[in-house]
């Protein structure tokens, strides 16, 4: 990888032991892995960061993504970046009707004051959602930049290619495809004396990268985001041949909630979930998890 890239990695990531923990006692119980990446990543100008460059990814599909998966008996790593959607987080949300109100009207929240509608699916969620963390099935780890991303998949992915096919590596997260080289990376908020050009360079292909060196036996499912249907299918296609992803998600910017492509032995399959139907995500995890069923047979 590009030394100007890895310049940025620290001598210890926080949660590195907590990880590895987690991953030893999947293994003890014999538990199929789903690692699943989710939100933007962040490109800060400044070490002590004032401006950054960032993207629209709300961190819906990887959080919703990550409850399916734990539905199916999955012990899933979740790694979100920070202040994204979380699973069961997602739907605690939904369930204050009118928290600003409340708020508003008494000056602070009295109990019993906010009102809440639980419908009958978020409520399975939430059950489901606790037993995972009671069977410590689940796993939080979050990052900010993309260099954060890149180190923290780099020592999870690795750790779990013990896994060999039983683990999924789902990478939804949105990031960056540019990086600002070390070298031209300020300490100190940058002055606005004069007008600011900046040169970056292209983010190491980390797909390559886990499917080549880190977790190679591993079922890969990457997303491929474009803004026009006139490049959508053929750059999926490209993509997948280059990095060997085992099933590519494709989608558009503005309807990625409620229509995708599922690529896949080089088939294209389109999924739709019109908005008040199914979510999306529990179809994508469906699909996933079906190959990935044959995937494990095609090795016994
Ligand atoms: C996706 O395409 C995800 O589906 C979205 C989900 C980020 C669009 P939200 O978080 O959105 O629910 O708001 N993720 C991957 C996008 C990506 O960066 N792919 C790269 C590329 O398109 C690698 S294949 O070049």
């Amino acid at each position: 990888m590009d030394p100007s890239f890895t310049a940025y990695y620290v001598a210890e990531l926080p949660l590195q032991s907590s990880i590895r923990n987690f991953l030893e006692r999947q293994r003890r119980f014999q538990r199929n892995l789903a690692v699943v990446s989710s939100g933007g990543t962040t490109v800060p100008l400044e070490k002590h960061t004032v401006r950054f460059l960032d993207n629209f990814s709300t961190g819906r599909r990887g959080a919703a993504s990550a409850e399916y998966f734990l539905e199916s008996e999955y012990a899933v790593v979740f790694l979100y970046r920070e202040g994204s959607l979380r699973p069961l987080q997602r739907r605690l949300a939904k369930l204050v009707t009118d928290p600003v109100t409340v708020l508003v009207s008494e000056g602070h929240i009295k109990e019993g004051v906010a009102s809440f509608r639980v419908t009958a699916d978020a409520q399975a969620a939430l059950v489901q959602y606790e037993r995972a963390l009671k069977e410590e099935r689940v796993l939080e780890v979050p990052f900010c930049t993309v260099y954060e991303y890149a180190q923290y998949l780099e020592l999870i992915a690795s750790a779990s290619a013990v896994f060999e096919r039983n683990a999924i590596l789902y990478m939804a997260a949105a990031v960056s495809d540019f990086y600002l080289r070390f070298e031209d990376f300020k300490s100190h908020k940058r002055t606005s004396d004069s007008a600011l050009v900046l040169k970056l360079s292209c983010t190491p292909k980390l797909l390559d990268l886990l499917r080549e060196l880190w977790a190679p036996q591993a079922f890969v499912v990457a997303f491929k985001l474009e803004t026009s249907m006139e490049t959508l299918h053929e750059r999926a296609q490209l993509t997948a041949s280059r990095s060997g992803a085992h099933i590519m998600v494709a989608n558009l910017l503005h309807e990625r909630h409620h229509r995708v492509w599922i690529l896949e032995n080089g088939r294209m399959e389109e999924i739709e979930c019109p908005e008040s139907d199914t979510e999306i995500e529990k179809r994508i995890v469906e699909a996933v998890i079906a190959s990935h069923r044959c995937y494990l047979d095609a090795d016994r």
